[in-house]
């Protein structure tokens, strides 16, 4: 008989609600609804591969139905599932230049959604992992209209909860209001997320490093250093293994579970590197400091970075707290 914990995602939020007296149940309905738009997009991602077999070709469907690209499919659905619920008063997608409105006569809340509906899109075709990024704030902007920029534009520290969705060999779920990080993994049969990973900590070092190294010789000279050394010497007696899957979600899942590093440096053709301050970073900041990582562009934490536009891109090494703090004194050694 198993003895595990038969915990689903709904239990477990309405439960660490209960610890909060004070919580309005807000937050709970927003992680619902996400924990909903999950499930559907990852119906969605599941059939991709069949889109060639089953008469899915060109634009329309068999059904006369017009075909949407992945990214757009879930960048829409998570508008629709998130945008009728009151909770919030603007939202902001990487699939989308400006910032969203919620529909004109819906209620305004006090929360800011922002999301990258489908993180590393360009592995789809190749049947390779894939994710939605969240991340969710308090509005900062005076009154009870509609939000503004300056909501979308907060440090990462003031996040009230973030998580992702990796669609990989099962679907999983993972958040942080803040306290704990916790990981569900969908069972594809009854449709519900269920607890598989109960509050996560990551390693406080680990074996695994993780970057694109084709960028090697753009690469700044301390960051070089750091990677020979790693080739050089050995973790708890054994190599240093590189692991490279291309789409942030897994690439820093893994790193979760297993400990190490993800980088994503600035280099000379991008000083600041690829990846999104505000949809990519500060979520995954988020959720690695929550269970205990460290996250930074080399200098400054990540979650004290103020964005300056939607769009931004910061360089990024996150992961556990002993590999980041070695990567940044091989950067400040370099340009010392
Ligand atoms: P995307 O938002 O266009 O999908 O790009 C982001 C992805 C990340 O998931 C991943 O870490 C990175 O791009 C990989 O970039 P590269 O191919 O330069 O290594
Ligand atoms: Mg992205």
């Amino acid at each position: 008989m198993a003895t595990r914990r038969f915990m689903t995602l709904p239990r477990h939020i309405l439960e660490g609600e209960k610890l909060h007296p004070e919580a309005t149940g807000e937050l709970s309905a927003i992680l619902l609804q996400l924990g909903l738009a999950a499930k559907i997009i990852s119906l969605e991602v599941n059939k991709a591969g069949l889109v060639d077999i089953i008469g899915f070709t060109g634009n329309e469907n068999v059904h006369g139905e017009q075909v949407k690209k992945l990214d757009i499919y879930a960048h829409e659905m998570l508008i629709r599932a998130m945008d009728h619920g009151g909770h919030f008063c603007v939202m902001a997608s990487e699939e989308d230049e400006d910032i969203i409105h919620l529909p004109p006569h819906q209620k305004i809340g006090k929360y800011v959604l922002l999301f990258d509906p489908l993180d590393g899109s360009s592995n789809i075709d190749a049947n390779v992992s894939i994710g939605t990024i969240f991340s969710i704030y308090k509005r900062i902007s005076e009154g009870y209209g509609p939000g503004t920029l300056e909501d979308c534009l907060q440090p990462g520290y003031k996040q009230v909860a973030a998580g992702y969705i990796v669609y990989g060999s099962s679907t999983i779920l993972v958040y942080t209001a803040g306290h704990g990080v916790y990981g569900f993994t969908l069972d594809p049969a009854f449709g519900e997320f269920l607890l598989s990973h109960d509050d996560i900590k990551i390693p406080k070092c680990g074996r695994i490093y993780s970057i694109n190294e084709g960028n090697y010789f753009s690469w700044p000279k301390g960051l070089k250093n750091y990677i020979k050394y790693l080739q050089a010497n050995l973790f708890e007696g054994k190599p240093y293994q590189a692991r490279y899957i291309g789409s942030m979600v897994a690439d820093v899942h893994r790193t979760l579970l297993y400990g190490g590093i993800f980088m994503y440096p600035g280099d000379k053709r991008n000083a600041k590197g690829k990846l999104r301050l505000v949809y990519e970073c500060n979520p995954m900041s988020f959720i690695i400091e929550s269970a205990g990582g460290k996250a930074t562009d080399g200098k400054i934490r990540i979650l004290e970075k103020l964005p300056e536009s939607l769009h931004e891109r910061t360089p990024i090494f996150i992961g556990s707290e002993d590999d980041v703090l070695l990567v940044e004194k091989f950067l400040r050694e370099a340009v010392g």
